[in-house]
């Protein structure tokens, strides 16, 4: 480490918890210390020492875009020059969630708020609001933001009442959320039969990308909005990674499955302080003022987050990226699994679209158990070797790869020349 890191380290360590203002920037799933970023553009990141990397976290997804997009970056100049937040409504406002009415096939009403843990907490409440019910199911692996009742493991059996998976999570809201093994769709179903008559929703990420990228199994999701349709329960979709990276409409539109409310955040702020929760308009209502579930936020659909937001919705909109987007990202994919091939390094590749996880595993990856099996140890040894070569990977093995618009067919060729000589030196 450099002497400007290591002052820098030092400096944020004595005044920041961790030295980071979200755990996982710490390094600690891959041991180190962080690298600290002094600017970005396109798909380069530049370290306070000046090196240069490729970076396939992208601010953990927001900037499908690129860092710096001059477009973005001359709304957000723009809007701040009249001002950064009025605390009333705008004409902005209303354009942004028309945008995302259009384009999201199961919104017909949206509120904006200042992150995905917002918008989650907001998706719960509303349901829990709505239906009466108190309790909800969510699934091992998938994260839905810091909020109390997300901050819950599975109990002892897999449909047992929850415990907290965080210190301060009190043990009576823990017992209001069943957590079940993702993918496993004979455990949903015989815990929605058992005990839909208080279970106000299932939230989900319809493509898991907390634990690694896990797709869900051909009829997971089908199955989840059958039984929740049944059983009068909320199907809540977390489309906060999802959301605009699998296309305008999102996993719900990929898979043609249509939940009753859905979250989003990252890439709708590209790259500002953002979330959203959207559904049908006879949900939405219940909220405040109008209904009786609160919600409110001093910077929710604030003038700036919002500028940057319409703007990258209407670069998507335009000139729709995706099938480029997702060729490139097949090329990343296809490359690794030949360079792990020739090397026999045992590794599964899962991928959807732009989004990707490379796991180091005898067999394949279908939930949080498996993802546990996989060779943590290994990826912390490919994640150091990939960052000495200038390619910024996530700093976790339960995180996901995601490019941009910004990279190129050489950032491919150079990443996978990378990763040939890093695997091959495990
Ligand atoms: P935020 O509160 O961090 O804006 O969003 C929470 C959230 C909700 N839903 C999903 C599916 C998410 O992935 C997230 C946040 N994602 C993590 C990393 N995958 C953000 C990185 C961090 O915690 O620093």
């Amino acid at each position: 480490m450099s002497k400007r890191h290591n002052d820098l380290w030092q400096a944020s360590i004595t005044v920041i918890p961790g030295g980071v203002n979200s755990p996982v920037r710490a390094f600690r799933k891959v041991g180190g210390t962080p690298v600290f970023i002094d600017h970005a553009r396109g798909c380069r990141l530049f370290d306070c020492d000046g090196k240069e990397y490729i970076d396939y976290v992208l601010s953990w997804g927001p900037l499908i875009l690129g860092h710096a997009h001059p477009s973005v970056l001359s709304a957000i100049r723009q809007a701040c020059e009249k001002g950064t937040s009025f605390g009333a409504p705008t004409a902005q406002e209303a354009l942004f969630a028309q945008m995302i009415v259009e384009s999201v096939p199961s919104i017909e009403k949206v509120r904006l708020v200042s992150s995905g843990t917002e918008a989650a907490m907001t998706a719960i409440r509303l349901a829990r609001g709505y239906t009466g019910r108190d309790d909800i199911i969510k699934f091992e692996g998938c994260y839905h933001g810091h909020s109390d009742s997300l901050l819950v493991k599975a109990g002892s059996g897999a449909a047992t009442l929850g415990v907290p998976d965080s210190l301060g999570v009190p043990a009576d809201f823990a017992r209001h959320t069943l957590t079940l093994p993702y993918n496993d769709t004979d455990a949903f179903l015989q815990t929605i039969q058992q005990k839909h008559q208080t279970i106000a929703c299932v939230i989900v990420e319809p493509v898991a990308a907390n634990m690694g990228v896990v797709p869900p199994e051909d009829g997971f999701l089908q199955t989840l909005r059958e039984a929740c349709t049944t059983y009068g329960v909320l199907l809540i979709f977390d489309e906060v990674i999802t959301g605009f990276r699998l296309g305008l409409g999102g996993a719900q539109a990929h898979y043609g499955v249509m939940p009753d409310l859905t979250t989003l955040g990252k890439i709708i702020g590209g790259g500002m302080p953002i979330g959203a929760v959207g559904g049908r308009a006879k949900i939405m209502d219940h909220l405040a003022p109008d209904g009786g579930v609160y919600q409110a936020g001093t910077l929710s659909g604030n003038p700036v987050a919002v500028a940057a937001g319409i703007a990258t919705l209407k670069i998507l909109s335009e000139q729709n990226p995706y099938e480029a987007l997702n060729r490139l990202s097949g090329n990343l994919a296809d490359g690794l699994r030949d360079i792990t091939q020739k090397l026999s390094i045992p590794s599964y590749l899962t991928r959807v679209g732009s989004m990707m996880s490379l796991f180091f595993s005898e067999q394949p990856v279908r939930d949080f158990q498996d993802v546990l099996k996989t060779d943590a140890d290994r990826y912390r040894r490919y994640f150091h070797a990939m960052l000495n070569k200038g390619i910024y990977l996530a700093p976790s093995p339960y995180e996901a790869t995601f490019l941009s618009t910004a990279h190129t067919e050489e950032d491919i060729e150079r990443t996978l020349t990378a990763a040939e000589e890093s695997l091959r030196g495990l």
